[in-house]
């Protein structure tokens, strides 16, 4: 039996990473677009983009069009839905979440989810920066390590 196995790395040098950021919540979103450019920069990925967007809602049709471009290995998308400030939170999030599922498994990247949902403030604040670690760097690790994954695919199988 001949076994192979791949795995990506934290290796971002050659990728180009565009980032989808909403501006709702924004004091959340600048951290997590903080973290989020952080951490690809210490995995020393060359080339970012941003796009801002008005909120969670509208991450989807971006990323799918940042997506579609044959620019970038990895898009990555962050946001934050916070209960506390809508009775639609359910919708919100969860036709974010779809979306940006979607939107990965249709362009045949990595499009990553690093949208903080929360019941309060508080608690995205521990989210982003706080004692729950950064939720945008913690995104574009795992879009390093899956475009460095899809890469070692397409050149092995
Ligand atoms: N968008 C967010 O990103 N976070 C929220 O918490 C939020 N709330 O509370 O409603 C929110 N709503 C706006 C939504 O994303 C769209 O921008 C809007 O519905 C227009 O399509």
């Amino acid at each position: 039996m001949r076994v192979r196995t791949f795995e990506g790395s934290l290796d971002g040098r050659g990728l180009r990473v565009a980032v989808v950021v909403s501006r709702f919540n924004e004091a959340t979103t600048r951290l997590l677009l903080e973290g989020a450019l952080d951490g690809l920069r210490r995995c020393g990925v060359e080339e970012v983009d941003v796009a801002w967007v008005p909120g969670a809602f509208e991450i989807p049709p971006a990323a799918s069009h940042l997506a579609r471009s044959g620019r970038y290995q990895a898009v990555v998308c962050l946001g934050a839905v916070v209960r506390g400030e809508t009775p639609h939170f359910e919708y919100v999030a969860g036709q974010s979440a779809a979306g940006i599922a979607r939107v990965g498994l249709e362009a045949g990247l990595p499009v990553v989810y690093g949208v903080v949902t929360a019941d309060n403030t508080e608690q995205a604040a521990e989210r982003s920066g706080g004692k729950a670690g950064n939720r945008g760097r913690d995104a574009a690790l795992v879009a390093v390590e899956m475009a460095t994954l899809l890469r070692a695919l397409q050149g092995g199988l």
